[in-house]
């Protein structure tokens, strides 16, 4: 405390000071009186119980029904993750290909619920039914239950350490592969990070529970891949290099490069560099039955390598695509349990189950043990209800734009935001002619966060594909475009368009090389003395990774973690909500520590914009002073 107060004097701060300093600034002796755990959880839900949460409306707190748990003991039998640890990466896929059935990957604890629910699931609702997930799916090939959205949005908006949830979930299923969307030098951000982050990054996540890295390129550039590849094949993990599927490759109208033969070739490349599974990352949703069966067969000639399906359902298309796929060879497909599957999310487990009864190829699964997860998740979804999209049926308009699923509701909250709501038609129809002019790329976080700004630009300033370039000098283009064509998320498929490169760059160079290759390594031991100055914690290889990602994130969630505790520990209505009058409530904030807390009554509002919340916590009576922001 008398080190914080030192560095949090302003003489002290602007070199202001002399040797009498000690002596001549009591305040330095002022400490205050740390906050018990009680205090702080009292004060979270006051402020939540009188401001609200972010992004959910401002209402009493709802009564939930209690979501529906399985009633037996779970068991846990050996799965894959038992496969991989015996046989290694190699003897894994080779068991995988030799499988007759067709497997799946269960994606509800990361791409559905970003998909469905901007990423808002939180590690208290996936802990409560991991035994019995780790029963119920033991058949699953993997859980993609990490990475893409889900590192930032846990610090940034849940409050709560990703690294924790990996590790926690890892304990309690620790029969099935653990599966991760990694966005090859993008990391889990939104930009290049330098390779020594990326590395590190990898052997992290491997040691702390990751099995399957799924590896991207936003832009399909094999170049930016291989390093993260290495990093994988490193840890002895299981590599699995995706391919994104963009366009169509039963219409010859549509493009010259996204042929059947540009991702034949990009498969065998990814092949040559090592990885052992290959996924088809269908992340919009574009791919039609017929060509996931000529696509699959033909793939399945090319590589000896499993193959892995990925896709969103947008289009309501996707259990017939599966369909196909399964009847073409495919090894693995990525489904959600019912109740969080289907429209931008992957196509449902329990629904393709029942679609290839009679069939000769079944999906491997306990469809008993799928209807009751997904009972629980329906219960669940309910808590989400404010972080639903607007989208309620199936949209087919996705084969024109070729939005990724996550964007498609997104982008619309951003247009809203720039009063560009009544405009959404036209910003929609903007993306596909934006993704022309850069050239026919791919469109996947980060490349469509890209399309999908510059395509809001274009429509608030009433450009088109010439006044872009005639009014350039004068347009202060959104960061994104810049970067992009600065070189810094890689490089298109076609390369960039020159003009419009020139005119988004007016006069600085393009980089020349990989942006990974050419940033500066990120010196991890001066990184831990610069954390040191604020983190109250030990820090850890894991703290040092969060920091070098996402910098600004990471402290303002100590900071929140300082003042409340750690808020993990609290029921999402409580997280969410916050207390209704007289409800008493159990909270286990460790082991064996049980806080009970009753809300007596809620003060009025003070002159200074407070006001007092009565508890009684244990027993004793407990009151907090709020700042009331309303
Ligand atoms: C992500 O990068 O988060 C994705 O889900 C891309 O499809
Ligand atoms: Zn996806």
């Amino acid at each position: 405390q008398f080190l914080t107060n030192v560095i949090g004097d302003e003489s002290f701060r602007k070199g202001d000071y002399s040797t009498k300093f000690i002596d001549t600034t009591p305040s330095l002796f002022v400490f205050e009186k740390p906050k018990d755990r009680g205090t702080k959880t009292l004060e979270y839900i006051s402020t939540i119980t009188v401001n609200g949460f972010p992004g959910v409306d401002k209402r009493d707190k709802p009564v939930f029904e209690k979501p529906r748990i399985p009633d037996f003991k779970p068991a846990v039998q050996d799965g894959t993750k038992q496969i991989l640890d015996k046989e290694g990466p190699k003897g894994l896929a080779k068991w995988l290909k030799e499988q007759e059935d067709a497997l799946i990957t269960d994606t509800t604890m990361r791409d559905a619920h970003q998909s469905l629910l901007t990423t808002r699931m939180r590690t208290y609702d996936m802990k409560k039914i991991a035994p019995y997930t780790a029963h119920d799916l033991k058949d699953a090939f993997s859980l993609e239950m990490w990475g893409g959205a889900t590192f930032d949005v846990a610090y940034n908006f849940l409050k709560e350490d990703p690294w924790r949830r990996l590790e926690t979930l890892r304990k309690e299923i620790p029969n099935v592969l653990f599966q991760m969307l990694l966005r090859a030098s993008n990391a889990v951000g939104y930009k290049n990070y330098p390779d020594n982050v990326v590395e590190k990054f990898v052997k992290e996540s491997a040691a702390s529970g990751i099995d399957v890295f799924r590896i991207f390129d936003s832009l399909n550039w094999l170049e930016a891949m291989k390093h993260p590849i290495e990093a994988v094949l490193k840890t002895g993990k299981v590599a699995e290099g995706a391919i994104c599927y963009t366009g169509d490759i039963l219409d010859p109208g549509r493009s010259d490069i996204y042929t059947l033969d540009y991702y034949k070739n990009m498969a065998k490349e990814l092949e040559a560099q090592g990885v052992h599974i290959l996924a088809i990352k269908d992340m919009a949703g574009l791919l039609k039955p017929e060509a996931a069966y000529e696509l699959i067969g033909e793939l399945k000639e090319t590589v000896d390598i499993p193959i892995h399906l990925h896709s969103h359902d947008t289009s309501g298309n996707g259990i017939m695509m599966y369909s196909k796929a399964i009847e073409a060879g495919v090894d693995v497909v990525d489904t959600a349990l019912g109740a969080l599957s289907g429209l931008t999310s992957q196509p449902s487990a329990n629904s393709l189950y029942y679609a290839q009864s009679g069939n000769g190829r079944q999906i491997r699964a306990d469809i008993e043990g799928l209807e009751r997860l997904s009972e629980y998740w329906e219960d669940v979804r309910k808590y989400y209800a404010d972080f639903e999209s607007d989208i309620k049926s199936p949209h087919t308009e996705i084969y024109k734009h070729e939005m990724p699923g996550g964007q498609y509701s997104n982008l619309l909250s951003q247009a809203k935001s720039m009063g560009l709501g009544d405009r959404y038609g036209e910003v929609k129809k903007m993306y596909q002619r934006v993704n022309m002019m850069f050239g026919d790329i791919v469109k996947v976080t980060p490349s469509s966060k890209v399309v999908g700004d510059m395509a809001l630009f274009m429509v608030q300033n009433d450009l088109d594909e010439e006044s872009v370039i005639s009014r350039g000098p004068h347009l202060d283009f959104p960061d994104s475009v810049v970067s992009f064509f600065k070189g810094e998320i890689g490089r298109p498929v076609t390369g960039f368009d020159e003009e419009l490169q020139r005119t988004v760059l007016k006069g600085t160079e393009p980089l020349a090389e990989r942006a990974g290759k050419v940033l500066e390594p990120v010196d991890f031991l001066e990184l831990k003395e610069e954390m040191s100055q604020f983190c109250e914690h030990d820090i850890t290889d894991k703290d040092l990774l969060s920091y070098a990602l996402y910098p600004k994130v990471y402290r303002e969630f100590l900071a929140t973690n300082q003042r409340y505790g750690n808020v993990e520990v609290l029921d999402t209505p409580t997280f969410l909500f916050g207390m209704r009058k007289n409800e008493i409530l159990e909270i286990e904030i460790d082991k064996g520590k049980t806080l009970i807390v009753n809300l007596l009554s809620i003060g009025h509002v003070h002159e200074d914009g407070y006001r007092w919340m009565y508890f009684e916590l244990n027993g004793f009576p407990r009151k907090v002073y709020i700042k009331d922001e309303n």
